[in-house]
C-alpha cells in the first residue's frame, strides 16, 4: 500500500492511510486533468530587525497565555469571529495546495448534545478499557475523565476534518497529499486565530469517534475527523492545572 503512495511517509502513517487502501481501484484524476497556473511577484511587508525582535517576542507573549481550557463558558460569541478565525485556520499551508481541510461548526443546541452523548459514550470506554492503566495514569493530573460537559456549554463545537482524497467536477477522485499533516497545520493555525481573540478552546482528538461524528453530521466517506475544538470563553471560575513550559534552551539545538 505505501510502495504505491510514496509520499507517505512510514512516520506519518495513521488509520486513514491504511483505510485508503479500501479505496483502490477506483477512478483517480491524472495530474493532466488539472489547469496551469501563473507565477506572480510576491514582496509582502519588510520589517526593521528591531521590529522583528518586538513582534517576536509580543506573539510569543500572546502564545504563551494559551492554555487548554476545559470550562467554558455559555455567553455567546459573534459567529463572524467563528468565520474569520477559520478563514485564517484556511490559509494554511497544504500538500500541493490541495487545502484538505473541512471545518464543521456546531452551535446547534441539540446537535452539540447528540455530540455530547457519542463522545461521552466512547470516552468512558476509552478511559475504563481501551487506553489501558498507563495512559490513564499519565492523565491523572490533568483531571480529565469522559465527562465532558463543555461539549454542551460551549457556544461553538468546531470539528475539523480531513478529506483523505478530493472529488473533482467530473466525480474523479484528486489526490491529497499530506492531507493529515496539512490539516493539522491549519488546526495549529487555528489555536493561534483563537487565542488572538481572547477565545479559549481544549484540543481534543475523540478516540473511536470519527466514524459516528461523521455519520451524525452528514459529512462524506473521504472526510475523517482529526479534532474537536469546543470554542467560547474561559468560565469565570475556570481553572487549568499549573504546567511549565520546557525553556528555549531545552527545545532548541543550533548546529
Ligand atoms: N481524549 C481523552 C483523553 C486525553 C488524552 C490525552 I494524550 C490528553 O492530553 C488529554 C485527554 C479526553 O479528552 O479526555
Amino acid at each position: 500500500n505505501t510502495e504505491s503512495r510514496p509520499w507517505v511517509d512510514q512516520d506519518l502513517q495513521d488509520s486513514s492511510e491504511i483505510s485508503a487502501k479500501e479505496t483502490e481501484g477506483d477512478d483517480w484524476a491524472d495530474s493532466c486533468e488539472e489547469e496551469d497556473v501563473a507565477h506572480v511577484p510576491y514582496s509582502p511587508e519588510r520589517y526593521s530587525e528591531e521590529t522583528m525582535l518586538k513582534k517576536s517576542k509580543d506573539f510569543y507573549s500572546l502564545m504563551n497565555q494559551r492554555r487548554s481550557v476545559r470550562f467554558i463558558s455559555p455567553e455567546p460569541v459573534p459567529r463572524e469571529v467563528i468565520d474569520q478565525v477559520i478563514h485564517t485556520a484556511g490559509t494554511g499551508p497544504s500538500g500541493a495546495h490541495t487545502e484538505p481541510w473541512t471545518f464543521v461548526v456546531v452551535s446547534d443546541p441539540e446537535v452539540k448534545h447528540q455530540i455530547r452523548l457519542t463522545v461521552e459514550e466512547e470516552e468512558e470506554m476509552n478511559y475504563r478499557q481501551r487506553m489501558g492503566d498507563k495512559w490513564v495514569q499519565d492523565l491523572s493530573k490533568f483531571r480529565t475523565n469522559w465527562m465532558k460537559e463543555y461539549l454542551d456549554v460551549a457556544p461553538y463545537l468546531i470539528l475539523i476534518f480531513k478529506q483523505t482524497y478530493g472529488i473533482l467536477p467530473n466525480s474523479k477522485k484528486k489526490t491529497h497529499y499530506y492531507n493529515e499533516i496539512s490539516v493539522s497545520i491549519s488546526c495549529g493555525i487555528l489555536l493561534a486565530a483563537l487565542q488572538n481573540v481572547g477565545l479559549v478552546t481544549v484540543t481534543s482528538t475523540p478516540l473511536n469517534c470519527g466514524p459516528r461524528l461523521r455519520l451524525l453530521l452528514k459529512r462524506p466517506v473521504n472526510e475523517k475527523l482529526l479534532m474537536l475544538l469546543p470554542v467560547g470563553y474561559p468560565a469565570s471560575d475556570a481553572t487549568v492545572p499549573d504546567l511549565k513550559r520546557k525553556a528555549l534552551q531545552d527545545i532548541v539545538v543550533h548546529i
